[in-house]
């Protein structure tokens, strides 16, 4: 149930600033926010950011071998023709430092640092109806209000730390890669013991089973993953990128995934066998998420997704040396790409390595961290340091935490008791004027990120501009249009394989009470970009505007 009681701040005047807009988060989507309502609207805008650094999931993910899964040469930014042809990317796939150092050379050529506050973490937002004003409040006793307010906060931001009892007790150290320490981790003479094998922990075994005396992987549901075959990006590389961008882009848009590449028109069960694998294993060689594309129907289809499922357990077989450590890594229980599927170096063939041990938490599960290590329902595993690869309460998680308390005071956290309720995944009901980049009900993590976001902040720039414009205070989703949304939503995600996997974090079921939710839209870019054109056209149809 909503609670209604008023939520409507005291402000203190002498800590309150005003402004036009407030955003919340400095990463790809707040820097690119802050820089179209700033400098194309020229309206009065603030950032604010909980880091003392700009980056967003790229200042706290900084785990040992922490990169974009999306190739450097097309995640980024395709705004600026300027930026475009001055940045170069060392590496095929950006390593974390790199993408930082990527979004300060934007954010200093845009001028964009003088309006973001760091340091400054926000505990709450209120929406006061009758001024149809937000007014935010921050850790450090700050008020900010503006008409509007967006959140920039990232779909992976909240750090889903299982709740493992004795953890409190244990004489080592441990740590989340989503929040890792800035000055790094010493592994050398350490054991360690890594619990989750997503997307992150498939990045970093392989660089701690190097660095540490030994490594312990603790594997709840095995993962299939994909060679990235990372490596330097040569000056070709370069000049090709730069002088085919205009494409680049094109192709980026028109896809499904914000990816500029095609995706297969053939099924994989129209090809003989040979062909098949042919064809898998040219895109296993060229390595990273591509290999999705191989065929138009590995996502829709059970049979063909089979053919892709059992090349990659095959691929197990043939890297890892012990085959009951290979049967052990062999995802079973759903197929390929009906989670997020991780891109590795050198994952599987950490396994052959001598300081490395697989345990299957299915068969002897945690029962509780000791003073000493991690005991299961087998045998006791003594540890130095513990590392939690155990994802993020997604796409909801950053968004709730946030305590936002709509008209007449109700609480986002009631609204999505029973999951995310949004109309395009830009707005809710009961929220006016708050508008969400990149959030449940929107391509987000099913894309490459940037040109999602981009997407996003761009309509929502257009849609400020049309309202001050026609003289308009205020948008709000209509109830009607957003229980539509959340149908199509749902009948996108049904119309392919991904609310398959029982155990994935697009469903929410990573998170112990959770609701089961299929959360980002699966309908494909495209045609989510010409349903917001064509709603943005009508004159925002499904928003109440006054
Ligand atoms: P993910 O993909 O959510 O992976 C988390 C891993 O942690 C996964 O293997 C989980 O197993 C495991 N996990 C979670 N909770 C537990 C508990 N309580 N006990 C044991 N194992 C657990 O997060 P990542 O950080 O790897 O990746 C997130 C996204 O970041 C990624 O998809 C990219 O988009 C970038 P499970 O599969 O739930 O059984």
């Amino acid at each position: 149930m909503a609670s209604k009681e008023s939520t409507a701040f005291a402000v203190n005047e002498q800590s309150s600033h005003a402004c036009d807009a407030i955003i919340i988060g400095a990463g790809f989507s707040g820097l690119y926010q802050l820089h179209k309502l700033r400098d194309e609207l020229g309206l009065d805008v603030v950032v604010l950011e909980k880091g003392d650094g700009i980056g967003g999931t790229w200042f706290w993910n900084r785990y040992p071998g922490a990169r974009c899964d999306s190739e450097s040469y097309y995640y980024c930014y395709s705004f600026n023709k300027e930026i475009e042809q001055e940045w170069s990317w060392s590496e095929r796939y950006p390593e974390h430092p790199e993408i930082r150092k990527y979004l300060n050379f934007v954010a200093d050529k845009l001028d964009l640092k003088r309006d973001i506050r760091l340091n400054t973490e926000v505990t709450s937002a209120a929406f006061d109806d009758d001024a149809n004003l937000w007014t935010v409040q921050t850790k450090n006793g700050q008020f900010f209000s503006a008409p509007f307010l967006i959140t920039a906060v990232g779909c992976l931001s909240t750090a889903n730390v299982p709740d493992i009892k004795g953890l409190d007790s244990f004489k080592g150290q441990w740590y989340h890669t989503g929040l890792w320490p800035h000055e790094g981790v010493d592994f050398s003479g350490k054991r360690v013991g890594q619990i989750g094998t997503g997307s992150t922990g498939i990045q970093t075994a392989p660089v701690i089973a190097e660095q540490a005396k030994h490594l312990t992987v603790f594997q709840r549901t095995a993962n299939y993953s994909i060679p990235a075959r990372n490596g330097p990006v040569t000056a070709d590389d370069i000049k090709h990128t730069r002088d085919n961008y205009d494409e680049i882009w094109r192709l980026a848009r028109a896809g499904t995934n914000g990816h500029p590449f095609t995706i297969s028109t053939r099924s994989a069960l129209s090809v003989s066998d040979a062909e098949r694998e042919e064809i898998y294993e040219k895109a296993w060689e060229r390595g990273g998420l591509r290999f999705r594309a191989s065929f138009s129907d590995v996502l829709q289809n059970v049979e063909a997704n089979l053919t892709a499922s059992d090349f990659l357990r095959d691929k197990i077989k043939t890297v890892v040396r012990n085959p009951v450590v290979a049967e052990m890594l062999t995802p079973r229980d759903h197929g390929f790409a009906t989670k997020r599927p991780p891109i590795d170096s050198g994952y599987f063939e950490t396994f052959n390595r001598d300081n490395v041990l697989l345990v299957d938490l299915k068969a002897e599960p945690i029962v509780e961290v000791t003073a000493n290590g991690i005991r299961t329902t087998k045998q006791d595993y003594a540890l130095d340091i513990i590392v939690f690869a155990t994802g993020f309460d997604a796409l909801t998680g950053p968004l709730v935490n946030l305590n936002i308390s709509g008209s007449q005071g109700i609480k986002l956290k009631d609204a999505w008791a029973a999951g995310p309720r949004t109309y395009l995944g830009l707005q809710s009901p009961k929220f006016p004027n708050l508008f969400t980049i990149t959030g449940p009900g929107s391509p987000s993590v099913l894309c490459n990120m940037p040109i999602a976001i981009e997407q996003h902040v761009d309509w929502i720039t257009n849609c400020i501009r049309d309202m001050r414009a026609n003289g308009q205070k205020r948008i709000e989703a209509n109830t009607d249009s957003t229980e539509k949304w959340v149908a199509h939503v749902n009948e996108a995600a049904d119309a392919t394989l991904l609310p398959m996997a029982s155990s994935s974090w697009y469903l929410g079921a990573n998170v112990p009470g959770k609701p089961r939710v299929f959360m980002p839209y699966a309908g494909g870019l495209a045609r989510y970009t010409s349903i917001c054109d064509d709603v943005a056209q009508s004159g925002y149809r499904g928003f109440a505007l006054s």
